[in-house]
């Protein structure tokens, strides 16, 4: 890369600070250019910070902080400067138009860490990672995406390559040596060994499909009858007003959708229309909309109205959810009797949460009850990975090619077919972590990057 990029790295909006990262050969040059100091910036020491002002050939624009790095030891693996100004949008333009002038242009999106990783400094998997590092909304997943940036898909990855390296290397030398009919890998060692590594390449495609799951968070559906209190649970959740809640029943009618941190894990929660046999007019289009959502989410939150009990359409209700994961919800215990609430735990098959929308009664335990159905739903959430499609489906390739490979050992093919399709295998998991990536995929993966980054 032969040209100098520059681009705000901090958002445009006023704050305390801002970072404005320029990044190529002539990074040290631009700021020789624009800044004035006690000492000047062509004999800056890397990694050091100089405080001085930054000035267009007119005036002087803003105090600042200047950190030069030099490559290979910067994100980029270039000659980079980070400016750091007052968090001014205005200011912030002017320095990027002072570094401009210099014959620098403005970054694509992503391409900052492109540029890291066409210079070794990271591999696709880890550039993932970081841009779920700054878009996450779990803490779940800045933990998982952190992981990532420390190698773990990158090693699990690579592993499994060396594993087919190896195979295919003994499988190749079998070639050399067929006349003389010494085996230099048996038939049952090749099989254990092929089904070794579909086993890991299945397991780490469930842990990105599981990653890929958790990161658009889960949706969990509020369903009940009317007024049983479902935009009241909405609000309680979120700890604050978001759905109407009125005592007439039918409030409801289109589906709210929110999202909040349970435990660390995005939850995507959807209030619903309550279902009732009797509805026409609008009131009906929402409740076709809330049997959709049955069908769709991960798990639902059946609320029953404590006082109303155990109703007809309670129990129409269930024969709908009945053969997905759901949690009984007990609402308004604040204000039912203990007999009512009794008559409605004998009726219902599953432990039922006590709760109160109206006094927050019984939250713990219901963030207990859907941590619960996560962690057992997603057993290796803890160890999953972040993935975008296009790694999902190399993985998914890669593992159609082993089984190929496992079928051609299985069948006795010639060596050489056999060290061909492991080939084949090698290659396609490779480009996961983006050993060979042609220009239009990186344009694609770092597209989705914000600027600056
Ligand atoms: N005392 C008490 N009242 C509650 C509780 N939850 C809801 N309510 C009341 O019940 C009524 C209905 O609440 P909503 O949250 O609107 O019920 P809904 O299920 O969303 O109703 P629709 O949208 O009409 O289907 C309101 O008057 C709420 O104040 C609770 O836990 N305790
Ligand atoms: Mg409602």
């Amino acid at each position: 890369m032969d040209d100098t990029i520059c681009a705000p790295a901090t958002a445009p909006v006023h704050s305390p600070i801002a970072i404005i990262r320029v990044s190529g050969p002539d990074s040290l040059r631009v700021a020789s250019s624009i800044f004035t100091g006690k000492n000047q910036a062509s004999q800056f020491t890397p990694r050091y910070a100089y405080y001085g002002i930054i000035h267009d050939s007119n005036e002087e624009i803003d105090d600042c902080i200047l950190i030069y790095y030099k490559r290979p030891y910067s994100y980029t693996g270039e000659d980079m400067v980070e400016i750091f100004c007052h968090g001014n949008p205005i200011i912030v333009n002017k320095i990027i138009n002072s570094i401009t002038a210099h014959n620098v242009r403005i970054a694509q999106p992503g391409e900052f860490t492109r540029r890291a990783f066409l210079n070794g400094k990271m591999d696709l998997t880890e550039a993932e990672a970081i841009n779920h590092i700054i878009a996450a909304r779990s803490e779940w997943e800045i933990a998982t995406a952190m992981q990532q940036k420390h190698g773990s898909l990158k090693n699990a990855i690579s592993d499994i390559k060396q594993n087919i390296i190896e195979l295919k290397a003994d499988v190749e030398c079998a070639i050399d040596f067929v006349e003389e009919d010494i085996e230099i890998v048996s038939h049952e060692d090749a099989l254990k060994r092929i089904h070794a590594i579909i086993n890991k390449i299945e397991d780490i495609l469930n842990r990105c499909k599981i990653g890929q799951r958790l990161c658009g968070g889960i949706d969990i559906a509020i369903v009940g009858k009317p007024n049983a209190g479902k935009s009241s649970f909405l609000n309680c959740i979120l700890n604050h007003e978001r759905a109407i809640v009125s005592d007439t029943p039918g409030t409801t009618r289109d589906v709210i959708k929110e999202s909040v941190s349970i435990k660390g894990i995005q939850c995507n929660l959807l209030d619903t229309a309550g279902i009732h046999a009797h509805a026409d007019g609008i009131e009906r289009l929402g409740i076709q909309r809330s049997y959709k959502l049955i069908e769709e989410a991960s798990l639902i939150i059946f609320i029953i109205d404590a006082v109303a009990g155990f109703t007809s359409d309670d129990e129409h209700i269930v024969t709908m959810i009945d053969t997905k994961p759901y949690i009984p919800v007990i609402n308004k215990v604040d204000i039912a009797t203990q007999e009512s609430v009794a008559l409605i735990q004998g009726t219902i098959k599953k432990q039922g949460v006590l709760f109160s929308a109206k006094t927050g009664y019984g939250l713990p335990a219901l963030e207990d009850a859907i941590y619960q159905f996560i962690t057992s739903q997603y057993v290796e959430y803890k160890n999953s990975f972040i993935a975008d499609i296009r790694m999902i489906q190399l993985l998914e390739q890669s593992l159609e090619y082993a089984r190929e490979a496992r079928n051609q050992i299985y069948v006795e093919s010639p060596h050489e077919i056999i060290a061909s399709a492991l080939q084949n295998v090698i290659d396609t998991i490779g480009a996961v972590t983006g050993e060979i990536t042609v220009d239009d995929v990186l344009n694609s993966i770092f597209s989705r990057f914000c600027i600056g980054k």
